[in-house]
């Protein structure tokens, strides 16, 4: 029997602030797009950022990555989450230093509240690293589920303190 899997596009967000961000960010990628059930559609430019959250931490490299995948909210949710702990992410501080965080941004056109995965991610929309990389790859009427246009987003969210990098 044929039995047919459904695709849908997601959106990741990737930061970095410890051991070599570049690095960490291009590899986690690399690594994201070699994943079974998943497939790289496009990824943003790197950007440089002052830290959200505790200040006594380093400048953060940010990036936006968009795929299509067959695996459900929760089995990618456990797919960055193996990938983070690989890249030795330790979670000692909320919002703290960390060598890799991966947010799933958004999934399909789907709103999730469940306790381990909120969809999409709550702080998107107050996040100008998140929201300009995603821009860079976005369509340009893409809707974010629940807060209105990205394009609306844009126009209310500053870029100061964001820069783009040269891998
Ligand atoms: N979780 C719920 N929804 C999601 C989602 N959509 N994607 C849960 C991923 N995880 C989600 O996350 C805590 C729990 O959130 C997970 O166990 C998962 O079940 P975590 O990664 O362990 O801890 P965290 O990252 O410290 O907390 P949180 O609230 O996810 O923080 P954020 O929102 O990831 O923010 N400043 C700059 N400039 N750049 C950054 O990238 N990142 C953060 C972290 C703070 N400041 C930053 C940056
Ligand atoms: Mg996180």
């Amino acid at each position: 029997m044929n039995v047919s899997v459904k695709w849908v596009e997601a959106y990741i967000g990737l930061g970095s602030n410890l051991d070599n961000p570049i690095d960490q960010i291009l590899s986690a990628v690399r690594e994201i797009a070699a994943l079974e059930h998943i497939e790289q559609i496009a990824v943003s430019p790197l950007y440089s950022s002052r830290p959200v959250g505790p200040q006594d931490q380093p400048d953060y490299i940010n990036a936006v990555m968009k795929i299509q995948t067959s695996l459900s909210p929760l089995e990618l949710l456990m797919a960055c989450q193996t990938l983070e702990s690989r890249h030795g992410r330790k979670r000692l501080v909320r919002w703290g230093a960390r060598t890799l965080d991966l947010d799933i941004l958004l999934y399909n056109n789907d709103l999730i509240d469940l306790p381990a995965l909120k969809v999409p991610h709550p702080e998107l929309p107050n996040r100008s690293f998140v929201l300009y990389p995603l821009a860079d790859i976005a369509p340009a009427d893409l809707s974010i589920p629940g807060e209105g246009s990205l394009a609306d987003l844009l126009a209310i969210c500053s870029a100061d303190s964001l820069d783009k990098v040269e891998p």
